[in-house]
């Protein structure tokens, strides 16, 4: 037995997220999502790319269902696209997009590969966004939630995992901003930062609906999470004084401040707000009742983490530049910090005190060059040194008694990696989008031997 052993009843999974994969995007009656407008926007998406065909999964998914069961996961999760099950993003149902999803799981279940659904993963209907303005309109989270509704009464009865939302900060914070046109869709300039935040405010009061809304709906027992790519502090060194530092810098972060601290905590933290002083978003009498509901777990998408260490100011701490030259993976915010999953589970637990909530790593992974050489494979040492890094870390946190109950690497395969269309990698199957051909990587290998010594190898 070696020493990274995970328990016998711990996750591994792989992820991926409907726009990024699916194509056939007017097909069966699906609408535009703000990505397919986006991407055909001029110099928007890196190479002018876009998600039209992407992995073509919703024809080959049999095909992909199989290879992922040769990997030997026993949990998938993927997301649903709204603009295919409700079109005009309100209103009727397309029974048509449903059936995919519907195909899609009995093929998971029928490999016994449990399903776990996220509901929104950035591909907003254009109809609202060209209705209202999408997610700048308090209405977006009592539409989500109608959607949401049409999800689980229809499929509930085979998914039982359900994740409702998607990295807020990426698609409010980042799809609207002050300075510049925004870098993901919709790719709105706003005047003022109170606005960028109200959008993120209708996000959690979404993803708090969206909790009511699957509890109701649902017609058997099942687990509700969020997605969150909290920022994750990391003590210089593991000193009482540093750790204490890095707990004080999580509540602090903007980002964390006003997300993850709502939804787990019930209020956004009072460091933040007082940072955006008549910046901070109009919140209205009832909802953070809304936006703090109990749930079965939490995701954590963790890529990399910022480090910190106390210091005599009047804060307590600060956080450190990285010095040039530290190594990173092929996007410029990928830093190797493998401890970063480590102290997101412990911060969950220790932090926002939620010691005995499960906690899931729903993505992690990194992007890397991946040539094919001569004999026809992509040799990815430098993805598997990263994912071993990370899985230790993993170990770290399960075998010191946080609640950490799986692990989804991101990604199952190359797609569309938003503003950076083909040009990244993500996948630990490779994509040759001429042809659509799957290669598995050396990185898949890897992994199917860990799942199966289950333990870091
Ligand atoms: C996540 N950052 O996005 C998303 O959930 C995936 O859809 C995406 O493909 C994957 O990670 C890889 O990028 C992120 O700037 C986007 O730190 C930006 C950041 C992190 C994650």
């Amino acid at each position: 037995m070696s020493f990274y052993q995970f328990p016998n009843d711990f996750c591994w999974g792989v992820a991926t997220a409907s726009y990024q994969i699916e194509g056939a995007t007017e097909e069966d009656g699906r609408q535009a999502s703000v990505w397919d407008t986006f991407s055909a926007t001029p110099r928007k998406v890196l190479n002018g790319d876009t998600g039209k065909v992407a992995c073509d999964h919703y024809h080959r998914y049999e095909d992909d269902v199989k290879l992922m069961a040769s990997l030997g996961i026993k949990h998938y999760r993927f997301s649903i696209a709204w603009p295919r099950v409700v079109p005009d993003g309100s209103g009727q149902v397309n029974e048509a997009g449903v059936d995919f999803y519907k195909r899609l799981v009995d093929c998971l279940l029928k490999y016994g590969i449990t399903p776990h659904a996220t509901l929104f993963h950035w591909d907003s209907p254009q109809a609202l966004e060209d209705k209202y303005g999408s997610w700048r309109h308090r209405q977006m989270a009592y539409d989500f939630a109608d959607y949401v509704t049409a999800v689980v009464s229809r499929l509930g009865d085979k998914v039982t995992n359900w994740m409702t939302i998607n990295e807020i900060s990426c698609f409010t914070h980042m799809g609207y901003d002050v300075e510049q046109e925004a870098i993901h869709a919709p790719g709105t300039r706003v005047s003022s930062k109170k606005e960028v935040w109200q959008t993120s405010h209708h996000a959690i009061l979404a993803h708090g609906l969206a909790c009511q809304a699957i509890r109701a709906a649902t017609p058997v027992p099942c687990k509700i999470a969020l997605v969150d790519n909290m920022s994750v502090t990391v003590p210089i060194s593991e000193s009482p004084a540093n750790i204490e530092a890095a707990k004080k810098a999580l509540h602090t972060s903007m980002q964390n401040g006003g997300i993850i601290f709502p939804v787990l905590t019930g209020a956004y933290s009072s460091a933040m707000l007082e940072e955006l002083g008549e910046m901070a978003p109009d919140i209205q009498p009832g909802d953070l009742e809304i936006i703090h509901q109990a749930l079965d777990a939490i995701g954590l998408n963790i890529y990399t983490g910022g480090y910190v260490r106390a210091t005599d100011n009047n804060r307590g701490y600060e956080f450190l530049a990285l010095p040039q030259g530290y190594p990173r993976m092929y996007m410029p915010w990928l830093n190797i910090l493998p401890e970063s999953i480590y102290w997101g589970v412990r911060h969950i637990s220790e932090t926002l005190g939620h010691p005995n909530l499960p906690v899931f790593i729903t993505e992690n992974g990194c992007a890397a060059q991946d040539e094919v050489n001569a004999a026809g494979e992509i040799i990815d040492l430098d993805r598997i040194m990263y994912l071993r890094q990370y899985l230790k870390a993993a170990h770290r946190a399960v075998s010191e008694g946080y609640p950490l109950k799986g692990y989804f690497l991101w990604s199952f395969m190359d797609n569309f990696e938003w503003a950076w269309g083909y040009g990244r990698r993500f996948g630990i199957t490779y994509i040759d989008y001429a042809t659509q051909q799957r290669i598995p990587k050396a990185s898949f290998e890897w992994y199917k031997e860990c799942i199966r010594q289950n333990s870091v190898v």
